[in-house]
């Protein structure tokens, strides 16, 4: 490992580096949305002597997280700070961590990425280098963008990440024809699908299905076989069919309906009327995107997922096809694109896509 002089440092050390704060980042997840995931670490003399990351939102950012974790605070003036993301400028929840590194007198700053928010967005780095801070930018930048496609999704195209997710059979099919939650629904996945569903629940910030998916299977759309919060319940309830002792509808985690019925709000459950005649997807995404929702899973049902693929707006599909064939039953979506990876899991296929 070479550090010259003058303060460059090698591709591979930064590298290295950088790849300690995605690990560290990663550690935030499913608890700091819609704030990105960060992580950051002091290095001196090419050894780290802090680490932080950011928890949870609303607390404290990576960057002062890293800086309190020294012990040797006298060697903060000879040491390197790298951070998965461009330190903030503003004042949020806390105050600006570009700030904060300059007053803790850190020479050099390497940086993975640029924040895309507007508040921030090359900010930062200007405030660190008016200071007299050496900056770099742009190490494994591929890297932390992927962390958090979601946040840069939000950020720049001011709607969530949308991710489809949906189970079907070899023969193309999501379930037998039903009419009510008298009849179980055909149990597709196995029992690491189903707890990689959960998982996906837990990784984003929203999870999204049909009145008809509700009516037929009273889910309550909890994270169950996982760790990490529940995600916000949204449904799609047009008419506004679906009873008020159903599961969704329970009051125990906030839950939006989207309906075109007048509706009174109730605790923690707010329904929010709108226009299903035209561009009703584009508009229930700027809906969550004005309450600070930056990701959601459409889980279903194929009506839903349809209205989402034909509207154009979604960013990534998962798949998950079980070794079984039912002949007839209700059709599963069909996405003309090959899928960017493949993995077989216990005898079924999860098939992942981009747009
Ligand atoms: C950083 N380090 O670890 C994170 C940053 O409401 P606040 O104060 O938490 O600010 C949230 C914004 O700060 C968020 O939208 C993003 O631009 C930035 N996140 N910045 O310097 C961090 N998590
Ligand atoms: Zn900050």
């Amino acid at each position: 490992i070479h550090t010259t002089l003058s303060g460059t440092l090698s591709l591979e050390v930064r590298e290295l580096y950088m790849h300690r704060c995605l690990q560290l980042a990663e550690l935030g997840v499913g608890y700091v949305a819609p704030n990105p995931m960060v992580g950051a670490v002091l290095v001196c003399n090419d050894k780290i002597i802090g680490e932080g990351y950011h928890h949870r939102y609303g607390e404290a950012h990576a960057e002062p997280n890293a800086i309190n974790s020294v012990k040797e605070v006298e060697l903060l003036g000879q040491s390197t700070l790298y951070v998965s993301l461009e330190p903030c400028s503003h004042y949020g929840k806390t105050p600006p961590c570009a700030d904060l590194i300059v007053s803790s007198g850190i020479p050099r700053v390497v940086i993975g990425t640029l924040d895309p928010n507007p508040k921030v967005a090359g900010k930062g780095v200007a405030k660190l280098r008016n200071a007299g801070v050496e900056v770099i930018v742009g190490v494994l930048e591929e890297e932390c963008r992927e962390l958090n496609k979601r946040f840069f999704i939000f950020q720049e195209q001011r709607r969530p990440y949308v991710l489809l997710k949906w189970a079907q059979t070899r023969d193309g099919f999501m379930d037998r024809v039903r009419t009510d939650v008298s009849e179980p629904p055909l149990q597709i996945s196995n029992n690491i699908t189903r707890q990689l569903t959960h998982k996906m629940r837990a990784e984003n910030q929203s999870i999204l299905v049909g009145a008809n998916t509700v009516l037929l299977d009273n889910p309550s759309l909890t994270v169950r076989n996982w760790s990490g919060r529940s995600p916000v319940r949204i449904a799609i309830d047009r008419q506004r069919r679906i009873p008020d002792n159903f599961n969704l509808l329970d009051g125990s985690l906030q839950t939006i309906v989207f309906t075109e019925k007048d509706v009174e709000n109730r605790p923690r459950i707010e329904f929010v009327k709108i226009n299903f005649d035209s561009n009703s997807v584009e508009t229930i995404l700027t809906e969550l995107y004005k309450r600070n929702i930056h990701s959601v899973l459409v889980e279903g049902g194929p009506t839903i997922l349809n209205s989402f693929i034909d509207a154009g707006c979604w960013d990534e599909a998962n798949i998950e096809i079980a070794p079984v064939r039912i002949n007839e039953g209700v059709a599963a979506p069909f996405l003309q694109l090959q899928p960017v990876t493949y993995q077989n899991i216990e005898g079924h296929d999860w098939l992942f896509y981009k747009k």
